[in-house]
């Protein structure tokens, strides 16, 4: 219950007057058979739950905070209905707020927000100081078994119940699957050497030569090159997706079927009315020789201790999917994937100086940012959205280290990618194209109706076009002060 009250609050913003969908969450059940509309099952649960008293707990939290909306002082508890779900939406620029004010309040040592430790990928995995290739990869891949996350029930009524959690797929644990991850354990190490100058810390890989010799490495390039020498080939792409928040389903209690159900975040773009799921997107390597065919990523994550290399659960479907950056040389794959353990490097070492929440999730932006921030140095243009990171943070260190003449060339090619690339807590001109380059779906196949209203919305829009609706309203200071009721409150 407590989570559902801080996501409506969290997420609070302008209803959507609706169009050819009653809510954003509407999909389209025909094209995707085996998802059920989160509204279909709220509809339902409507008939059993009292959202007055609901909301009334709600209102108790939040009596302080100025409700408003478009102009005037509206009451949560006046927002009644199924409609409500339209409030699920929020802009960038006002997602960039919760994330300060969240960890403003964490930094404070509020009540109800405990930092998010969870470990994946793990990073304990690995004993000592050295990693023995040729001996300890198989032990290391027996290790990395990913659990099944159980589904759990969140509400029910006679017709349907609706759960949470995630049932892997059989290739989640697969030969392929387990090396990307171990591959994915010893990169974070690797990673955690670029800032630690304490030799008898420093992390090392060792490989047997077949001339009886041993090599170790302590870098990412020296560990690269190791793989290549062994047969190994490298190939990025950026992947993108809508992001799935809930992972929820639902099981009909008549026929005993279960569904998924899709529930994003859902971006207010600003232009007009429309409202876009959230995209996720990371930066991966295909890593194969003849026998593994491997995939890894790179991204800053919730729980995943920060900005890493990790192995995604592959996502449904329904969920769309398409690439950019597609990076098929070798080489070129190999120093994207120093660039990045650089990145890693400088935005964990920012998160833990400044002792971020959710080890920089969210400050140091979301998994698009991270992105971002590669294919600027790749291609010199950026494809994802929304990016809210607060790049001020990454760039005030670096300036720190100018000053004792210690930048590398790969963060001086960082910093000049964070400075020049789109910043979507300001208006921009890249966003109207990014923006819909953020659908994952052709047209005609989006998996929610408020996609294609908003599609073509947007399209309507000139090329150079910024978005025109600031927040309707709804300022910085109502952000800012839902979250801080909800931070005292739970
Ligand atoms: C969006 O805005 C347009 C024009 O401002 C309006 O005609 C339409 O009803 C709105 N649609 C939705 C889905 O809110
Ligand atoms: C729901 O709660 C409100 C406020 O407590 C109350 O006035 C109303 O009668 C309740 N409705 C139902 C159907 O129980
Ligand atoms: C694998 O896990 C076992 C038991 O937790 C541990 O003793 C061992 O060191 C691990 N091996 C590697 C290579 O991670
Ligand atoms: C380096 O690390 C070792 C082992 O943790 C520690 O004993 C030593 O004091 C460290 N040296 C410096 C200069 O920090
Ligand atoms: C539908 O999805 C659920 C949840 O992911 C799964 O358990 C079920 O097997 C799927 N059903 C069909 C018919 O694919
Ligand atoms: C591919 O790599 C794995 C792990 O190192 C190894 O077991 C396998 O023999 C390699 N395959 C080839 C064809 O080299
Ligand atoms: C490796 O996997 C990818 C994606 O799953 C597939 O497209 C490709 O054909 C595979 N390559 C090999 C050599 O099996
Ligand atoms: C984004 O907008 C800000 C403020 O208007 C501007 O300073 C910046 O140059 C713009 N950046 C891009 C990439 O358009
Ligand atoms: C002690 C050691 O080998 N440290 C290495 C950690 O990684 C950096 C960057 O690749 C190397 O320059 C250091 O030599």
């Amino acid at each position: 219950m407590k989570t559902t009250i801080y996501l409506v609050l969290l997420c609070f913003c302008v209803v959507a007057r609706c169009q050819s969908y009653e809510t954003i969450f509407d999909v389209y059940e025909d094209k995707y058979p085996n998802v059920t509309s989160l509204s279909t099952v709220i509809q339902d649960a409507l008939q059993y739950y009292n959202i007055s008293e609901i909301l009334k707990e709600i209102s108790v939290h939040t009596t302080d905070a100025q409700f408003e909306i478009a102009g005037k002082i509206q009451k949560l508890n006046d927002v009644l209905g199924i409609s409500a779900m339209n409030l699920l939406q929020i802009s960038p620029d006002m997602m960039a707020v919760v994330a300060e004010t969240r960890n403003k309040n964490w930094g404070k040592g509020l009540s109800g927000i405990e930092n998010v430790i969870q470990s994946q990928p793990a990073t304990d995995f690995i004993p000592g100081q050295t990693f023995h290739f040729n001996n300890d990869l198989q032990a290391l891949m027996e290790n990395v078994t990913e659990p099944d996350s159980p589904y759990t029930p969140i509400l029910s009524t006679s017709k349907y119940t609706l759960m949470q959690g995630w049932i892997l797929p059989k290739e989640a644990n697969n030969k392929n699957s387990r090396f990307a991850r171990a591959i994915s354990i010893i990169l974070n190490r690797l990673v955690e050497n670029l800032s630690s100058h304490n030799e008898s810390t420093t992390f090392s890989v060792l490989f047997d030569g077949q001339d009886g010799t041993t090599t170790a490495v302590s870098s990412v390039p020296d560990f690269l090159g190791m793989l290549t020498q062994l047969g190994f080939t490298f190939k990025a792409s950026v992947q993108q997706r809508i992001s799935l928040v809930m992972l929820a389903v639902v099981r009909d209690e008549e026929t005993g079927l279960i569904s998924d159900v899709p529930a994003s975040i859902f971006i207010r773009t600003g232009f007009g009315n429309a409202t876009l799921a959230s995209g996720h997107a990371e930066l991966c390597w295909t890593v194969n020789n003849q026998t593994l065919n491997s995939s890894f990523c790179f991204f800053t994550g919730s729980g995943i201790r920060g900005t890493t290399f990790g192995w995604q659960w592959p996502a449904k479907e329904w969920a769309g999917h398409q690439k950019f950056t597609k990076v098929t040389d070798n080489k070129k794959a190999c120093e994207l994937l120093n660039y990045a353990s650089h990145y890693a490097s400088l935005a964990n070492h920012v998160a833990s100086e400044h002792s971020l929440y959710d080890f920089g999730y969210a400050v140091l932006g979301l998994c698009n940012d991270a992105v971002a921030v590669m294919q600027m140095i790749v291609q010199n243009e950026v494809d994802v959205y929304p990016l809210i990171m607060n790049k001020e943070l990454l760039l005030e260190e670096i300036e720190k280290r100018k000053q004792f003449g210690k930048v590398t060339e790969e963060i001086t090619l960082i910093e000049d990618a964070l400075r020049r690339m789109p910043d979507d807590r300001v208006r921009n001109k890249s966003m109207r194209e990014r923006a819909l380059k953020s659908i994952p779906f052709e047209r005609g196949q989006e998996l929610y109706k408020s996609t294609l209203d908003a599609r073509n919305i947007i399209e309507g829009y000139g090329v150079e076009e910024k978005p025109d609706v600031e927040v309707e309203g709804l300022d910085k200071k109502f952000y800012e002060n839902v979250v801080n009721k909800v931070s005292e409150s739970i």
